[in-house]
């Protein structure tokens, strides 16, 4: 198994495994097990409203337009003004400590000569926080544009008949948003003042004149997820280690210009006081994995170990420990 004795000196830092997101809100598909088949409206915190002459948005179970089971359905007559209205609201997810927020859901659009602007948006203020499937080309097939039409951003030809997703991230530490669509990348714009995320809405329109055509469509798997990269994090790489080559251990977001350590088990996950720390790590038997670290002015500390030859097969745990400070614990079996 590793011996500390002879662990390498560590080498510059650079990313490992990303952080992993929480579900922020997670429609779970507008399935069964938490939506009932019927107007969306005061359905898991939801609004629904239909606007104008519009139809209200419904959880529908129609062939040929469903992922699985059921899917959200917005629908609007050949009158002008028409919509079909759904939002959300949430806790401030900026104020809850976000730094990255990311929005998916899939969309279906039909070809049939007349597709109207499906609207998305922030209730918040700053730029980007709207977008839309523009009813451009007389709607048909009409164009994508995730961020809208603020500067830079820009679209590309919806795709019809067939479940797209679309798919927007905020990286809201570093000012930069990106977004794609169908697994395409389309644009990355700079974001600009937005200082919360509150809730979010989807808006199909008929905001042509009369005599374009009725309109419906089909949003599904509405995703809001996000990270905190200043939780206190461990990372390997690569994952899972490979015996006989290196493997590469990463703190983020530790306390910066601190002694680190990096502990290990073969014994399994459990409960152990490290009294010098006044820590308790979340595993039985720990031994320390290489050197003491410090972490640089960044809060990030790697350690570059070996991982011998004859321990392909062996599971082991790994979690990295300051003072009154520990990170996540990695279970992972060496290949
Ligand atoms: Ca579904
Ligand atoms: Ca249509």
């Amino acid at each position: 198994m590793i011996k500390r004795t002879i662990f390498a000196a560590s080498v510059a830092a650079f990313l490992v495994a990303p952080v992993s997101a929480d579900d922020i809100f997670n429609s779970n598909g507008f399935e069964a097990s938490d939506y009932a088949l019927g107007p969306l409206n005061a359905q898991q915190n939801w609004y629904g409203e239909p606007g104008l002459g519009g139809h209200e948005p419904m959880i529908v179970d129609t062939a040929g337009r469903t992922i699985d089971a059921q899917a959200l359905m917005f629908e609007v007559d050949d009158v002008a003004t028409d919509y079909s209205y759904a939002e959300i609201a949430f806790d401030d997810i900026v104020f809850a400590g976000y730094k990255t927020v990311t929005v998916s859901f899939d969309v279906y659009r039909e070809n049939d000569g007349w597709s109207s602007n499906l609207w998305w948006w922030w209730f918040d203020e700053g730029t980007p926080t709207y977008g839309l499937q523009w009813d451009e080309a007389n709607g048909a097939p009409g164009g994508t544009y995730p961020f809208g039409w603020v500067d830079g951003a820009s679209g590309v030809p919806t795709i019809q008949d067939q479940y797209t997703n679309v798919e927007m991230t905020w990286d809201l530490e570093n000012g930069a948003a990106e977004c794609y669509y169908n697994g395409e990348f389309v644009c990355a714009i700079n974001i600009l003042d937005i200082t919360a995320l509150t809730g979010w809405a989807f808006q199909l329109a008929h905001d042509e004149a009369d005599g374009s055509g009725p309109d419906t469509c089909y949003v599904d798997n509405f995703v809001i997820s996000g990270t905190k990269d200043g939780e206190f994090t461990l990372g390997i790489s690569p994952d899972p280690l490979v015996a006989g080559s290196q493997g590469k251990f990463e703190v983020t977001s530790g306390t910066p210009d601190t002694n680190t350590f990096l502990a290990y088990s073969t014994r399994g996950a459990g409960e152990t006081y490290v009294p010098f720390l006044n820590v308790t790590l979340d595993m039985r038997g720990p031994k320390q994995a290489g050197g003491t670290k410090k972490t640089d002015a960044n809060g990030i500390a790697t350690w570059i170990l070996p991982i011998p030859g004859n321990t392909a097969g062996v599971t082991i745990w790994l979690q990295a420990v300051q003072t009154e400070n520990k990170t996540n614990l990695i279970k992972t079996t060496i290949q």
